[in-house]
């Protein structure tokens, strides 16, 4: 275990717990900058996976520009397409497979049905094969002692989206941000609004790699407020951390590896266009201290 002020806890739950007996509350709290869970899922099966999301022709494996315009026309991957995340698609390519509350919560019974379809693609796509989304679940679970992970839930019963996979090509670029139904989208009329803390999960099951570099995230101990909110919008948050001393963690992921993060801090994931896209699994996470449900979404 690192002993630094600002500690990423890994390799494997019973590690981290046998360090911190609540290692969501502390990432949720913000004194440990993430939990890294390494091969959670076995890389084999992350590349047997892509392997299979291809053949499905729900991603297309290179980054020719020609296999994002044919993607938009694919009824199944136009369906998932991050288009309003991307509205320049040559510029920022990323397909989605899975249902985005950020994207289409706007419209709640619309989110609702697209989530129930996308219950039904995962529940085909992993009948007979090792489920990438229970390794998240799993793992919270095992993270969060004496709660109860569930995927989130309307009062009525309606499920969110359980988990959305991300292909990123051309060396897609996350620049520094935050994430948070609560703060940043105010999504007052959806149930994980409750939540003091939002984390993300991300599982990599595909590295994107340029000259022995690689794309990994960078997570900075400032959390979002008013005054971080205009170096946000005017592309200043580098300088301005730089000038602060704000200390920030990397985390290097291989293919299996699974983070998790509080997304109420700035964080970011430089793109690199190496020639493969990089791929993730990615949930949300809302978490309160004193609330006996962890509820996951995408
Ligand atoms: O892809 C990642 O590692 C993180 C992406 C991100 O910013 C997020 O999921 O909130
Ligand atoms: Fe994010």
């Amino acid at each position: 275990m690192p002993t630094t002020d600002w500690p990423t806890l890994q390799p494997d739950f019973s590690t981290i717990l046998a360090a911190e007996t609540n290692p969501v509350g502390r990432v949720a709290s913000g004194d440990v900058a993430a939990l890294v869970i390494r091969q959670a899922f076995p890389a084999a099966d992350c590349a047997a996976l892509v392997e299979r999301l291809i053949d499905e022709e729900l991603m297309f494996a290179g980054d020719d520009p020609r296999v994002y315009q044919q993607a938009l026309k694919n009824e199944v991957i136009g369906k998932y397409l991050g288009r309003t995340v991307n509205p320049d698609e040559s510029a920022r390519k990323r397909i989605d497979i899975g249902t985005s509350l950020g994207n289409l919560g706007d419209d709640k019974e619309s989110f609702l049905a697209n989530a129930a379809e996308t219950h039904s693609l995962f529940d085909r796509l992993f009948a007979e094969h090792p489920d990438p989304i229970r390794a998240i679940y799993e793992n919270l679970q095992q993270l969060t002692p004496g709660k109860q992970v569930v995927t989130a839930y309307e009062p009525d019963g309606r499920k969110y989206g359980p988990a959305i996979f991300r292909v990123h090509y051309g060396g897609f670029t996350y620049g520094p941000h935050f994430d948070s139904v609560r703060n940043r989208e105010q999504r007052t009329n959806y149930a994980v609004h409750r939540f003091d803390q939002q984390l993300a999960g991300v599982l990599c099951l595909q590295n994107t790699t340029l000259a022995g570099k690689s794309a990994q995230g960078i997570i900075h101990r400032q959390f979002w407020n008013e005054d971080v909110d205009p170096y946000l919008k005017n592309g200043g948050f580098g300088e301005f951390a730089a000038e602060q001393n704000i200390p920030s963690a990397g985390v290097e992921l291989e293919p299996g590896d699974l983070y998790f993060f509080n997304t109420g801090l700035i964080h970011e994931v430089p793109g690199i266009p190496g020639e493969l896209p990089r791929i993730v699994l990615a949930v949300f996470i809302g978490y309160s201290e004193d609330d006996d449900e962890v509820m996951v979404w995408s």
